[in-house]
């Protein structure tokens, strides 16, 4: 009984380990083109140095609770012709103790929080590109929302991938015509909804070229998986001649070799 009761308790943890593996086996290289460990953008940058802020001080305490406790149980296991354990109840040390760790430890992480959510929050800058991201089920649309590059009845350009000069800060308003989406680029910054009747706005920048993936992170029907798009950060002068290109020869099936970064 006994012999089979801890079997059952190991082939469980093999179990665990190997469907642990297995899983996070599909969360690919550090070099991923998904990956948030590695940001291409300062928004992107300054909320992993906020989730590592916070990630640490996790792991920390996620040990000492862990070691703590198998100590305890192992060195004040109940034996034979043990009492009462002595109790610690309204000692006023260890309350005053574990309650004010605690608060430290909370506002070491909510001060450098607060300020980020501020910094980051709000509307673009005066000499931001200005993008009007609107989503449908189940693609994305660019508008690029600058006079100069509108046509001559002022009619906003407009792409199916998104374009963006390197080191410029880049403000999207989100725009939904059904249901609720979701914007993300994982390497350039966090996710933000879409949603109908709702202008949400974003605001990020690339700190280098290249082709960053973006896709909606919001279930939104059943070709929720192939919202994708990709987003090119291109040098200044290179971006202007790529969305000249594209007003030329278009996006389809692939971007003119002017947006090839
Ligand atoms: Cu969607």
């Amino acid at each position: 009984m006994k012999l089979g009761q801890v079997s059952a308790a190991k082939l469980a943890t093999m179990a665990f380990i190997v469907a642990t593996v297995v899983v996070t086996a599909g969360c690919g290289a550090f070099g991923g083109d998904q990956n948030t460990f590695n940001p291409a953008g300062d928004v992107a940058d300054r909320q992993l140095d906020l989730f590592i802020l916070v990630l640490i001080p996790a792991i920390i305490v996620l040990i000492g609770v862990a070691v703590a406790m198998v100590y305890i149980l192992v060195r004040f296991r109940r034996r034979e012709g043990d009492g009462i354990p002595k109790q610690v109840e309204g000692n006023n040390t260890l309350e005053i103790a574990w309650t004010i760790a605690p608060a430290v430890l909370l506002l070491a992480i909510a001060v450098p929080t607060v300020d980020a959510v501020i910094d980051l929050g709000g509307k673009a800058g005066e000499d931001a590109l200005h993008v009007r991201v609107v989503a449908q089920q189940w693609n994305w649309r660019f508008d690029y929302l600058d006079p100069e590059y509108a046509d001559e009845d002022g009619r906003p350009f407009r792409t199916v991938d998104l374009y963006i000069p390197v080191d410029r800060e880049v403000g999207v308003e989100l725009e939904s015509l059904d249901v609720i989406h979701s914007f993300w680029i994982p390497k350039l910054a966090g996710k933000q909804d879409v949603m109908p009747g709702r202008a949400n706005t974003l605001k990020f920048n690339a700190t280098e070229t290249g082709v960053f993936l973006g896709q909606c992170a919001e279930f939104c029907g059943i070709g929720h998986a192939i919202m994708r798009f990709k987003t090119t950060a291109l040098e200044p002068a290179q971006f202007e001649a790529c969305l000249e290109a594209i007003a030329v020869e278009g996006e389809d099936p692939d971007p003119p070799a002017a947006c090839v970064p």
